[in-house]
């Protein structure tokens, strides 16, 4: 297996939809799914690239595996339920510290998930249900609560995590495109997010690339050891 050229992680507390979301994206379903345990990975290949891309454990019990799954990472995904506020708030208080061990010019999403369960998609998908003539409104509907998370509030971390990573706002991508709001369940904006991802890391891994030291040893150019008298070497 050809080791991947790039990372992208997606990080944030349990239940948010992590794996909802890589399954979402990755295998295209919406599966039933379990806590997570310690982490797991998805190889995606964009472009000529192979990106790995981590599900972490939200947990607070595999709370310190998370530095060390960012390690190097060229993006990561910051996720919150716009259910749950404190959900965000967990994201700058307990996740963001984790991300240190980035790479040190790794992109941040902020990704707010489960919008299919506020009251404010409820009325949007009411509205085009009564405009279509003869669609039955049926089937099992979940529970609709009021939003907690605007988006504002996710732009505004984004604007948080810069200062703390002491980035200029003008050097990185501007929060308008940084922050998501997504359905794992329904599919809405999950696309968007992770290819709009995987363009914006390309760079940044020709960069990293650019940046390691060559793999190759110049023997020809390295001199033999000094032999002392003893016929140790020095
Ligand atoms: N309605 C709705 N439910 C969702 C969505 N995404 C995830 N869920 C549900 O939320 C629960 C948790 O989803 P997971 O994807 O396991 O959450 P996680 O962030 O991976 O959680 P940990 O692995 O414990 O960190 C599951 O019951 C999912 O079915 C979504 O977009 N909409
Ligand atoms: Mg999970």
């Amino acid at each position: 297996m050809r080791k991947p050229d790039g990372k992208i992680v997606l990080l944030g507390d349990m239940n948010v939809g992590k794996t909802s979301l890589l399954h979402r994206y990755m295998e295209r379903r919406f599966p039933d799914t379990v806590s997570t345990v310690g982490g797991a990975f998805y190889l995606k290949q964009w472009r000529s690239f192979n990106i790995s891309i981590w599900d972490t454990a939200g947990r607070e019990q595999f709370h310190g595996l998370g530095s060390m799954y960012c390690r190097g990472a060229a993006a990561v995904i910051l996720t919150y339920d716009v259910n749950h506020l404190q959900s965000l708030i967990e994201l700058e208080d307990r996740f963001l510290g984790l991300t240190d061990t980035a790479s040190k010019d790794c992109l941040f999403a902020i990704v707010g998930n489960k919008v299919d369960l506020t009251e404010e998609e409820a009325t949007e998908s009411r509205e085009k249900e009564e405009h279509t003539p003869g669609k039955a409104i049926g089937g099992y509907v979940s529970p609709r609560v009021p939003k907690q998370v605007q988006l504002e509030d996710a732009v505004a971390l984004y604007k948080k995590i810069l200062k703390y990573k002491m980035l200029d706002e003008k050097e990185v991508p501007a929060a308008e495109q940084m922050c998501f709001e997504t359905s794992a369940k329904t599919g809405y904006n999950v696309d968007l997010l992770f290819e709009t991802l995987f363009d914006m890391v390309v760079p940044v891994i020709v960069r990293q690339r650019a940046e390691e030291p060559a793999q190759t040893v110049d023997i020809s150019s390295s001199k033999p050891p000094k032999r002392t008298r003893s016929g140790c070497c020095t």
